[in-house]
């Protein structure tokens, strides 16, 4: 074997273009002037083809690089000619076959006992010639029945020829812009003889009148064959093919195979592709039509071929079966509508994203909503101000509000448990731990202040400072961050009548808060101005029903607006 080295060739007048699209991968078998790669200048697109036949070894440039004339591409092992007269020509499939490993288990004792056939165009119902816009095998490649092997296009309609058995590809009669008519050779076939014998003769088929495919050595006798003479004898040379009967019986019949051959399924006129693409989309089921190609003049590459795949295994793992699913949210460019920028999410921020889908998914929220009348207790903090100052501590509204839902929590001990994993059963939990939503830089983060309930006011607004400063600063371990029974999410600081929380599931509720402003308030006698603090209770309707949210509202409620109440319990 010798190296041989593929570089840009000619390129008319162009100084540089554009390397687009790889063809091949390392192993691949090649054959003399199959396309290797794709380059593109401003104004068109080649394809870079092999020089000889061998084995593609790799690139040496990468998609989008800019290259020149004569600048090294590929690396080729290609067979040196002494190698070539070395190696009879009756060994080459049998080479084929054990350098190919799938098929090699599928011919262990054909290779030797392999006939040749020789696949030509059906009748392609046109007077005129049609353009070979695709070849889609090369030597060495295996075929399966079926398989479409090259693409023809008239100036009407693209058609794809299928491969009317199976076997390993000897030679490719056609290369792209090719001109061909019915009956046209494509390619040679070497297919298992146990194939071919089972395969009706003309007597058992005798009103057999076209077919697709005729022995090679019918037409073309196998080098080293020894025997010259056709099994079957043409009646007429190949551009009267159809007159000739098979030697493999095709699947289906030949008017049939027409039909397919014809199919509307095939005819893919406003696609832009390069020919690897679409047999990688041929093998993948895909209809590049509903690809969109992100390349130049909307060309599509492998990247958009792969990103419409995984974009569609993903719905389908997402879509209930039976039942209309949640559809995707569209793709939009924005850029067609003014300046964009795109930022990537924070780790904090793509977490949440999850956590919060999951969470509006999964659980049936109810949000409940009230006001608490915090003028007494607003007066009391304040005047804890300089007890507050000389602890060196911020003793603000939110540590009132996370001591009462505590308090609430012991009394109504529904929203302290969560749904079991199998739907079937409640965890109920016997300690009081309290997450408290944090804004930070980086996103939303929520502490957890553990054992609310065994606490004092001092030690949960120093607990809550402490946490919402190492939330800030980015320093809070896991372990801060986890076994909450219940979340307070309070926007007080900033303003709002009310907003409503998501559950921070699998918790079976959270408080918001929002800023409490002085209103009119009726007392039974007469209006009087009171400071009345918003409360939204959202909850997990399953483990949670709208009465168990009234009591606990109601607790919540009346601890904030007297004091006094927190001793009476
Ligand atoms: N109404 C009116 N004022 C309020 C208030 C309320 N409900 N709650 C707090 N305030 C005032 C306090 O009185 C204090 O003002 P003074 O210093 O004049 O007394 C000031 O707001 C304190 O704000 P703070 O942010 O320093 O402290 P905090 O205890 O109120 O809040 C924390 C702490 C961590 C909850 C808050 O800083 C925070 O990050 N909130 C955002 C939470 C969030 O993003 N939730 C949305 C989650 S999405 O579901």
């Amino acid at each position: 074997m010798a190296l041989e080295i593929v570089v840009v060739p000619d390129l008319g007048g162009v100084e540089s273009v554009e390397v687009l699209e790889f063809n091949c991968k390392p192993g691949d078998n090649v054959a003399s002037e199959d396309a290797l790669l794709v380059l593109e200048s401003d104004k068109a697109t080649m394809e870079v083809p092999s020089p000889l036949s061998g084995v593609f070894k790799r690139y040496l440039v990468a998609e989008g690089d800019q290259v020149k004339v004569g600048d090294q591409l590929a690396e080729l092992e290609v067979v040196s000619e002494s190698e070539a007269v070395a190696q009879p020509i009756s060994d080459s499939l049998e080479s084929i076959a054990s350098e190919e490993k799938p098929y090699a288990d599928v011919v262990e004792i054909a290779p030797v006992l392999a006939e040749e056939i020789l696949l030509v165009v059906p009748d392609t119902g046109s007077d005129v010639p049609l353009d070979v816009v695709e070849v889609l095998l090369k030597v060495g490649d295996e075929v399966s029945e079926g398989d479409a092997v090259v693409v023809l296009e008239s100036d009407k309609a693209s058609v794809d020829v299928p491969a009317t058995a199976s076997g390993l590809v000897r030679e490719v009669l056609v290369s792209e812009a090719d001109k061909v008519n019915t009956g046209d050779q494509v390619a040679r076939i070497a297919v298992p003889s146990n194939v071919s014998d089972a395969a009706p003769t003309d007597d058992a088929n005798p009103d057999a009148s076209t077919s697709l495919v005729v022995p090679a050595d019918a037409v073309l006798p196998a080098e080293g064959s020894e025997s010259s003479e056709p099994s079957v004898a043409p009646s007429v040379a190949p551009s009267v093919a159809p007159s000739v009967a098979p030697s493999v019986a095709p699947s289906v019949a030949p008017g049939e195979l027409m039909v397919e051959a014809m199919s509307p399924q095939t005819v893919q006129l406003d696609v832009y592709a390069g020919p690897a693409v679409r047999l990688a989309a041929r093998e993948l089921g895909v209809d590049l039509i509903e690809v969109k190609g992100t390349g130049p003049r909307g060309r599509i590459s492998r990247d958009d071929l792969n990103k419409f795949v995984a974009v569609r295994l993903l719905e389908a793992t997402r879509a209930p079966k039976n039942v209309v699913g949640i559809p995707a949210v569209p793709e939009i460019d924005f850029s067609k509508f003014g300046s964009v920028e795109k930022t990537k999410m924070t780790k904090i921020q793509s977490l949440t994203a999850v956590n919060m889908q999951r969470s509006w998914l999964n659980v049936p929220h109810v949000t409940h909503f009230d006001e608490a009348d915090i003028t007494d207790l607003e007066a009391f903090r304040k005047s804890m101000r300089d007890q507050a100052d000389l602890r060196g501590l911020k003793l603000t509204p939110v540590a009132f509000i996370v001591k009462a839902v505590a308090r609430a929590l012991a009394l109504n001990p529904v929203f302290n448990r969560s749904l079991g994993d199998d739907g079937k059963h409640f965890v109920q939990k016997f300690y009081i731990h309290i997450g408290v939503a944090v804004d930070t830089p980086k996103g939303l983060l929520v502490p957890v202040v553990k054992d609310v309930d065994q606490k004092g006011l001092w030690e949960i607004a120093k607990e809550l400072g402490e946490l919402a400063t190492r939330a800030r600063e980015g320093s809070l371990s896991a372990a801060d961050m986890q076994g909450g029974c219940f979340t307070v999410s309070s926007l007080g600081n900033l303003g709002g009548n009310g907003f409503t929380p998501i559950v921070n599931t699998p918790e079976a509720g959270i408080l918001g808060v929002s800023k409490a402003q002085i209103k009119p308030h009726w007392n039974g006698q007469e209006f009087k101005p009171r400071l009345l603090l918003p409360l939204a209770l959202s909850y997990d309707h399953r483990v949670v029903n709208g009465a168990d949210s009234g009591r606990f509202m109601v607790d919540v409620v009346s601890l904030l607006g007297d004091l006094r109440s927190f001793i009476m319990h």
